[in-house]
């Protein structure tokens, strides 16, 4: 674990990073994403999403949930189109990101396979019960022009590679390393200081977070923001560790402000996007 080389995210590289906004720019000009999520049992995971993705400077959002919860989701937040689950297509999509509150049944693990084997040139993001069917898709992995953007807990991480968290979390360098490797992806290792490695195998530690964030519904806010800026970044590996920095920055934006670390919710980690970016801005 000692040998391997990594560097830790800093405010000014992000600062030098964050995209620029050209005055004269339209909403297509910030990324046409989709965001396959949701079940009847976990609405939430998706509106999380796609409020924080829309809140992180997305220019067009389509959310694809199950029929019955459209209203929960499209109703509470009509900035977004609705696609049917049935009719999935990814014309004209700049990135498209899948799982958070998706459900494990066999149905949900063909769109994950969908998505792979359809939107190889654009970016996609790989989250939760997504991981969950990834696990017997891994090989489509690696045909991908764009790499894949995978987050997983650590939870997940175990399942993935069929081993114990107590193995992960005491070789999280290492094993992330392997595995972006051999997958080509970018991976996020999610936790306290959440470790994002490149395909390359290049390593950045960040900084940023709180035990607020230990709650559900985090990581979901965190699958809206990756979307949101891989659209709008130039590099990858920056889309992604701007992300999870914002991510962290706002729940540290929240504990110094009025929270205690018992009652962030993930709805007020969403909300408290606005004032970082306007510091980091
Ligand atoms: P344990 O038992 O906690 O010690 P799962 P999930 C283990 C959706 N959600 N961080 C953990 O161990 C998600 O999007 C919907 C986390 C357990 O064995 C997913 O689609 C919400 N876990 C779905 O629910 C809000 C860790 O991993 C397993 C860990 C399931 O996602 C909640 C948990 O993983 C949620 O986001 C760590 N550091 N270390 C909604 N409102 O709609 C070990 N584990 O079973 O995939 O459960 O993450 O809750
Ligand atoms: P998930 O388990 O998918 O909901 O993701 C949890 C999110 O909260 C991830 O982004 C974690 O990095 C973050 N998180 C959870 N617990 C902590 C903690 N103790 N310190 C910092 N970040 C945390
Ligand atoms: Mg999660």
């Amino acid at each position: 674990e000692l040998n391997i080389l990594r560097e830790v995210r800093t405010l000014a590289d992000v600062i030098r990073t964050l995209p620029v906004r050209d005055p004269f720019s339209h909403k297509g000009s910030h990324g046409k994403g989709l965001l396959i999520a949701g079940a009847v049992e976990m609405p939430g995971a998706a509106f999380f999403s796609a409020k924080a993705a829309l809140r992180s400077g997305i220019g067009l959002l389509k959310v694809s949930v199950p029929d019955q919860i459209a209203a929960i989701v499209a109703g509470r937040l009509p900035e977004t189109m609705f696609m049917h689950r049935e009719n999935i297509n990814f014309d004209g999509l700049t990135g498209v990101a899948i799982g958070p509150g998706l459900g494990r049944e066999p149905d949900e693990g063909r769109l994950v396979s969908l998505v792979l084997e359809s939107c190889g040139e654009i970016p996609c993001v790989i989250d939760a019960d997504g991981l969950f069917h990834l696990k017997n898709h891994l090989d489509l992995l690696r045909q991908r022009s764009i790499p894949a953007v995978l987050s997983p807990h650590p939870g997940e991480m175990a399942d993935l590679l069929g081993t114990s968290v107590k193995d992960i979390e005491s070789h999280r360098f290492s094993i992330s390393k392997a595995f972006a490797e051999k997958y080509n992806v970018y991976l996020v290792l999610k936790g306290k200081y959440t470790l994002v490695t490149a395909p390359d195998g290049r390593q950045v530690v960040n900084p940023t977070g709180n035990a607020a964030m230990a709650k559900g519904g985090s990581g979901d806010v965190l699958t809206g923001i990756l979307l949101a800026f891989l659209l709008q970044h130039k590099q990858i590996m920056d889309a992604v560790c701007n992300a999870v920095y914002l991510h962290g920055a706002a729940a540290d934006h929240l504990v110094r402000n009025g929270h205690s670390l018992l009652d962030v919710l993930a709805t007020d980690v969403i909300e408290a996007i606005p004032p970082v970016l306007h510091q980091l801005y």
